[in-house]
């Protein structure tokens, strides 16, 4: 078969495609984005052989997603590490619905935080939900795992949760393909009641969920993904989950390492291979990425004094990526550390291109509140937190998607007015609107600036379900005709814009202010593309 060089978010998106994919939504999210452009960007989704399509969030991707496996076909939903928790209602849900057609939800976490604001990891969200969970280790597995994970979604009608993190997501191997599997066609869910979680049904289905828990654990316990292998030096064995078995054979020159390595690919854990390995090892060195799960359900398997070592008891620092010379240390051998980085070489943190129209409304923003107490300018999530940085220093917080609005109204309501929330067009959408709501209804002090650059541009510039709409959702959610404003945020309007802030900010009530212009970007990826006469590559 052809082997194709894939990016892991890439080897994923192909793995679904070749193995009957129907339907993929997800909203964007570093670093999951790739795995849904790849399938919009694929023959199969142009010939219209398959749906794809972002969305205004991911708990409406997942649902989407749930609906694609309703009618029998295979669904996929991608989201990053935080966007779980927007999904988490839907997603422990569909664990009681269970699934019909194939159902997949990758998330895609971030050790270290490189583009997120926490390093939360998802397998604690598939214990919560109690369904099984694949966790590649390499681009191959990552395709491979994606066919058998519909295998078993479709062998045991339960979703599956597919977690990756972003070094495996963000780098490049080859991969070969399988035979591509045709889509299924629409089948209705066998049980009527199946999708109807009123109070009798689910607990039915609960009881189905736990019952199976056994079966998902025989599953993993044969499963190709879960592999013992075995050596002599029995005076240590180390349990390698995902990306983590790489770190480790990469410090042995022909990969075969001296102590047996039970490399975790699936979830539940594989029982019978954890209590071998207990028995017939003196120590047990746990390598997993993100939070110690393993460990910690090692300590509850079989507490009896044998050392466990990990992230919990300090061999492997509590927080942060892993990599092959961390794991290196932890066995105690000698690791090569490189030379300093030269003098030369100067960090370059990351800032608002110039000529961003973040910058002209932030520059007015600044001056209309130069007359006021600092700390009250509540943001959001997108380019514009950036504003956090020097020269403008002009936001007060970023905590989760849509928190702007609701934190301002909350922070005017008990007394801090005027307030103000700086939300991106996108994120808008995403979850800011209820909290618009909210505001509206309690009649809240607080000025919202929607920064409308006509994109989500952070995530690369996706298609932001608030084009043309912003004037009329605000309406529609009851904010005043006259206290919606549209501004240009560039330097000739410095003034204009800065008088229109300051009217606003005394407005007892809630008003909306849009400075809309489109983000440099996407303006020259869309001429770059009209030079080549491409379709945009960002769209
Ligand atoms: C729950 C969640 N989903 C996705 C992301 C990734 N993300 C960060 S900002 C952003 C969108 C930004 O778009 P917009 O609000 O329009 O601002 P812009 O970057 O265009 O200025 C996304 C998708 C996230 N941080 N949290
Ligand atoms: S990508 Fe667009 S929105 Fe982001 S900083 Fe650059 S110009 Fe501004």
């Amino acid at each position: 078969m052809e082997k194709l060089p894939l990016l892991g978010d890439e080897a994923i998106a192909r793995g679904a495609i070749d193995a009957g994919l129907s339907g993929i939504y997800a909203y964007p999210g570093t670093p999951s984005t790739e795995i849904t452009e790849y399938v919009l960007k694929s023959k199969e989704a142009k010939e219209g052989k398959l749906v794809a399509s972002w969305t205004s969030n991911e708990k409406t991707a997942m649902e989407a997603a749930l609906g694609v496996s309703y009618v029998g076909k295979r669904g996929m939903t991608c989201m990053k590490h935080v966007g779980l928790n927007v999904a988490a209602d839907a997603f422990i849900n569909a664990a009681i619905t269970g699934a019909n057609g194939g159902l997949i939800v990758v998330s895609a976490d971030d050790p270290s935080m490189h583009s997120s604001q926490n390093e939360q990891d998802s397998r604690f969200f598939g214990n919560f939900a109690m369904i099984p969970m694949l966790e590649p280790s390499n681009q191959q597995e990552a395709y491979d795992m994606v066919h058998y994970g519909y295998e078993i979604s479709e062998k045991f009608g339960i979703p599956v949760l597919m977690r990756i993190t972003t070094r495996l997501a963000h780098s490049r191997a080859g991969v070969k393909r399988r035979e591509v599997r045709p889509q299924n066609d629409i089948k209705m869910p066998g049980s009527p009641k199946q999708f109807i979680l009123l109070p009798a049904n689910a607990r039915n289905r609960y009881k189905m969920l736990l019952g199976n828990q056994a079966a998902y654990t025989q599953e993993s316990e044969g499963s190709e993904f879960n592999r013992y292998i075995d050596a002599d030096d029995k005076k240590l064995g180390v349990i390698a989950c995902g990306i983590a078995y790489n770190y480790l054979v990469e410090n042995f020159p022909d990969h075969k390492t001296p102590f047996p390595v039970l490399k975790i690919g699936q979830y539940p854990l594989p029982r019978k291979h954890i209590e071998k390995m207990y028995k017939e090892c003196d120590e047990i060195l746990v390598l997993e990425e993100g939070y110690p799960l393993v460990e910690e359900s090692l300590r509850g398997y079989m507490n009896n004094g044998k050392p466990i070592r990990g992230r919990l008891e300090g061999s492997i620092p509590r927080d942060g990526e892993l990599n092959p010379n961390i794991v290196g240390k932890a066995l105690g051998l000698e690791i090569y550390e490189g030379r300093e980085a030269s003098g030369l070489v100067v960090g370059r943190p990351p800032s608002l291109c110039k000529g961003c129209p973040h910058i002209y409304s932030y520059n007015a923003l600044n001056e209309a509140l130069d007359r006021y107490a600092k700390g009250r300018v509540f943001s959001d999530i997108g380019c514009y937190t950036l504003g956090a940085l020097e020269p403008f220093n002009a936001i007060n917080s970023c905590v989760d998607m849509g928190a702007s609005i609701t934190m301002a109204k909350g922070a005017a309501d008990n007394g801090l007015v005027p307030a103000v929330a700086v939300i991106g067009d996108s994120t808008f959408t995403h979850s800011g609107m209820t909290g618009l709501l909210d505001a509206v209804i309690s009649k809240s002090p607080v000025t919202v600036m929607i920064l409308d650059n006509e994109t989500t541009a952070m995530t690369g510039g996706q298609h932001s379900n608030a084009h043309g709409k912003l004037e009329n959702i605000c309406k529609g959610l009851g904010v005043e005709e006259d206290h919606i404003h549209i501004m240009n945020p560039i330097q000739k309007y410095h003034e204009e814009n800065m008088e229109l802030i300051k009217k606003e900010l005394e407005y007892d009530g809630v008003s909306v202010i849009i400075p809309r212009r489109e983000c440099l970007q996407t303006i020259a990826s869309r001429i770059r593309a009209e030079k080549q006469k491409v379709k945009p590559a960002i769209q």
